[in-house]
């Protein structure tokens, strides 16, 4: 019979099995990015030692004492040529918590650091913390800006549902030790709000989703831009919607920016998530868009669509039908790893390089808000290769 001890190491090597597992490429994309077999950090890859008692007197049957629900929404950064994501963390109790996964490759192999990340409260504690955009600011620190939830105050008696989205910033030097800022100030509730990397006309600049309340975006009109003063007490005075939403699109129930965008040669590159209504409930697929270097409110490409929509298990999870990203990482070479969530419930990574994801959002049409208008798109193209002889027939 096995041994207590031999139980815990079978544990252990299982674990080690499945973050050690090579990941592979899958062959045959669409030439916009690669996906790959494998998701990079599921609830599995939590370390046995998180969820574990591993204490034969304490724990005689090796019972999994704190479940891990979930691994989703991460932050990602590229630190001392390791690819980091700080990921959120569901626990079985449905509170959300950052924890960082380190991989050497970007593909696979990702490890958590063997404690979670201790995020100091604001003077309100929250009751849950999620999806850290994570920014290298040309100030010199590294900004974690995450939604911070509480149950609002306002809700009738026995209404144990309604809550309040609030932005909360935090910063570190080794993301270890974080200095939790006071939460951003705004007129709306907020999620979805990311820092950008530099400074704009000398202050730091903020993209937002202003919210009519917890779930809906409603008025808010799409993601938004702010310029605050002073990050240590920073407040949104005006707010300006630079990607608005529009009626029979993907992003027609709300979008939110994803990580900070990328800066490129000819704009700015952006990812988001948009979402829709149908049958089936929310539908949250990732889109991309550019702004422009001189005024980086204004847009500059505009691809219709989406770049990426839930494909196979991705469709299936706690939330189903949902792809969410608020991480990627741009190597010096040019290739970028995009990160994201399926149905809340696992990430995964796809890769591309800069030039291709410039060419993808200069060159896909833009959305013409009509039937007829795709049509007409449609059929510019068909004529462009029909006149070259082109058909695929020999
Ligand atoms: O469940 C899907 C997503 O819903 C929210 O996103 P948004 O604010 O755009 O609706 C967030 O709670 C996000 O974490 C979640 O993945």
């Amino acid at each position: 019979m096995e041994t207590y001890k031999e139980k815990v190491e079978r544990l252990f090597q299982k674990h080690e099995e499945l973050i050690t597992r090579k990941n592979v490429a899958v062959e045959g994309g669409n030439g916009v990015f690669t996906r790959y077999e494998y998701p990079v950090v599921t609830a599995a890859h939590t370390p046995v030692f998180w969820r574990y008692d591993l204490d034969e007197a304490s724990n005689p049957y090796l019972m999994e004492r704190i479940g891990m629900n979930a691994t989703m929404n991460s932050g990602a950064i590229k630190w001392n040529g390791k690819y980091l994501l700080v990921v959120r963390v569901e626990g079985a109790d449905r509170k959300s918590f950052f924890a960082v996964a380190e991989s050497p490759n970007g593909i696979d192999n990702f490890r958590f650091w063997d404690y979670p990340v201790t995020m100091p409260e604001d003077v309100v504690p929250a009751t849950n913390v999620y999806d850290m955009r994570l920014t290298a600011h040309e100030d010199g620190w590294i900004y974690g800006v995450f939604c911070a939830e509480r149950h609002d105050g306002n809700a009738p008696a026995g209404d144990l549902s309604s809550a309040t989205a609030t932005a909360a910033i935090a910063r570190t030097k080794d993301l270890k030790n974080w200095e939790r800022l006071p939460d951003l100030k705004t007129k709306s509730q907020q999620r979805n709000v990311v820092l950008h990397p530099e400074f704009v006309q000398g202050k730091y600049a903020l993209y937002t989703r202003p919210q009519d309340g917890f779930i809906d975006a409603g008025s808010g009109g799409g993601i938004g831009w702010a310029l605050v003063d002073d990050i240590t007490h920073a407040e949104v005075k005006e707010e300006k919607i630079i990607d608005q939403r529009y009626y029979h699109t993907i992003k027609e129930v709300k979008n939110g920016e994803g990580p900070h965008p990328i800066k490129t040669p000819k704009g700015w590159l952006h990812l988001a998530h948009g979402v829709r209504g149908c049958a089936a409930g929310l539908r949250y697929v990732l889109y991309m868009y550019m702004t422009s270097l001189d005024d980086p409110t204004r847009l500059i490409a505009t691809p219709a669509g989406a770049l990426m929509v839930p494909e196979g298990e991705e469709r299936i999870g706690d939330v189903s039908n949902v792809l969410f990203t608020n991480g990627w990482i741009a190597d010096e070479d040019g290739k970028v790893f995009i990160y994201y969530a399926s149905s809340d419930t696992r990430m995964h990574v796809v890769t591309s390089t800069i030039d291709r994801l410039v060419d993808y959002c200069m060159n896909t049409p833009a959305d013409g808000l009509s039937s007829s208008a795709s049509v007409e798109t449609l059929k510019k193209l068909i004529d462009k290769n029909l006149s070259k002889g082109i058909r695929g027939q020999s």
